[in-house]
């Protein structure tokens, strides 16, 4: 197959799904052509049967904003025309499903036809497509998409009733590389950041609102008030400076480190004990799969997608959203339960292992383009 594929490319679920996608495609003989505005970052090397297609922006001074979702139409009518592409699959409702939308219109009258497939994420379902600008167009753009999948059976409940939507849309989780993310012994940094043998929390996300990293800090001040314990912090974006205030303000400022946006992920997990997800707003929680992948046990909020990811009781435990003291407790209790600990280390492993391994989510999508091609 000649698939196209659309997604934001820098730090974000969305791209690192759109391409590890691509990668693992590319590597079962498909063409794979990335059209962004910048080279993915998770494509850090040559991949054959990769192609990358930046989206130049114009910046003519007359055009005070970016036209961003025009340039990508061209960018997209361009290369499914010339690459003779089956289908374009878009990532992340907006802008992406409407440019895509408007490129097949265009090229119909080359008589060139083109599947669009959308992958709903998150926030452009949640939040973003939720604003009154942008709704009728959200929902314009996955009606007329030729197939629609959502990244947990929470985001495909919330599209059809927040968008009043009467269309099919597959459930296909995000998925993990096993062989990457994955319990390594005598973790190289765990000293690094627990030199005096202190539990380690982690939490990783882009520091936006939604991610209530804050809590993270509140939960590490309840918890060293019966362990010692750290917390890493990786990734940056608006609540970092929000998020290093209160640790100070705490006098916790020597037992937070923030790492900032980093590349080897899988290594710094395995230098913690147990991953946090506080978020207010998660349809799935990419990061936190990353985290079971690597045997870490996740304290999470019960919102969105999160639960059908975390086994409350087994994988990790799921509390109320905002419920910071209870997500302490329940990190207390398995931090000092070490047998529990481990069995809820080895539940995480296994169910990244055989629930949501790439080997198992990566034919979901192939078989979902042949039904959409077929029909
Ligand atoms: O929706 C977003 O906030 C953007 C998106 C991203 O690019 O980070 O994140 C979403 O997509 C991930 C991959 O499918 C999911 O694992 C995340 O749960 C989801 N984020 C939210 O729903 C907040």
């Amino acid at each position: 197959m000649k698939i196209g594929i659309t997604c934001y490319p820098t730090y974000g679920g969305s791209g690192v799904v759109a391409t590890e996608l691509g990668i693992a495609l590319a590597s079962k003989g498909h063409d794979v052509h990335f059209i962004s505005y910048a080279f993915p970052h998770r494509l850090k090397h040559f991949v054959e049967n990769v192609y990358f297609h930046e989206v130049e922006m114009s910046n003519y001074p007359l055009f005070e904003h970016s036209l961003y979702a025009l340039s990508l139409t061209s960018k997209m009518m361009e290369v499914i025309e010339y690459e003779k592409l089956d289908l374009m699959h878009v990532h992340y409702a907006i802008p992406h499903a409407t440019s895509a939308y408007l490129a097949k219109q265009i090229l119909k009258k080359n008589n060139a036809d083109i599947k669009i497939i959308t992958t709903l994420h998150g926030t452009d379902i949640t939040l973003v497509g939720l604003e009154p600008s942008f709704l009728p167009l959200v929902k314009f753009s996955i009606e007329e998409s030729d197939g629609v999948t959502a990244v947990s059976r929470f985001l495909k409940e919330k599209t059809l009733t927040n968008y009043h939507i009467n269309k099919d849309i597959e459930v296909i989780h995000n998925f993990i590389d096993n062989e990457e993310f994955k319990p390594k012994q005598d973790c190289q940094y765990r000293k690094r950041f627990a030199p005096n043998g202190e539990k380690v929390l982690i939490h990783t996300s882009n520091f936006r609102p939604v991610k209530r990293v804050p809590d993270t800090i509140k939960i590490l001040e309840i918890v060293k008030k019966q362990i010692p314990a750290k917390l890493i912090l990786v990734g940056d974006g608006p609540d970092r400076s929000e998020t290093e205030r209160l640790a100070r303000e705490l006098g916790l400022h020597e037992d937070v480190y923030f790492l900032g946006k980093q590349d080897s992920i899988s290594e710094i997990l395995n230098a913690a004990d147990i991953f946090l997800m506080p978020s207010q707003s998660e349809s799935f929680g990419l990061s936190a799969l990353e985290a079971m992948a690597c045997g870490l046990p996740v304290v999470s909020s019960s919102i969105g997608g999160l639960p059908e990811l975390i086994l409350h009781n087994e994988t990790g435990y799921i509390a109320e959203f905002a419920d910071a003291e209870r997500m302490a407790k329940y990190t207390i209790d398995l931090l000092k339960n070490e047998r529990k600990y481990n069995i809820f280390s080895k539940n995480s492993r296994d169910r990244a292992v055989n629930v949501f391994d790439k080997s198992l989510i990566v034919p979901q999508y192939e078989a979902y383009y042949e039904k959409i091609l077929n029909s």
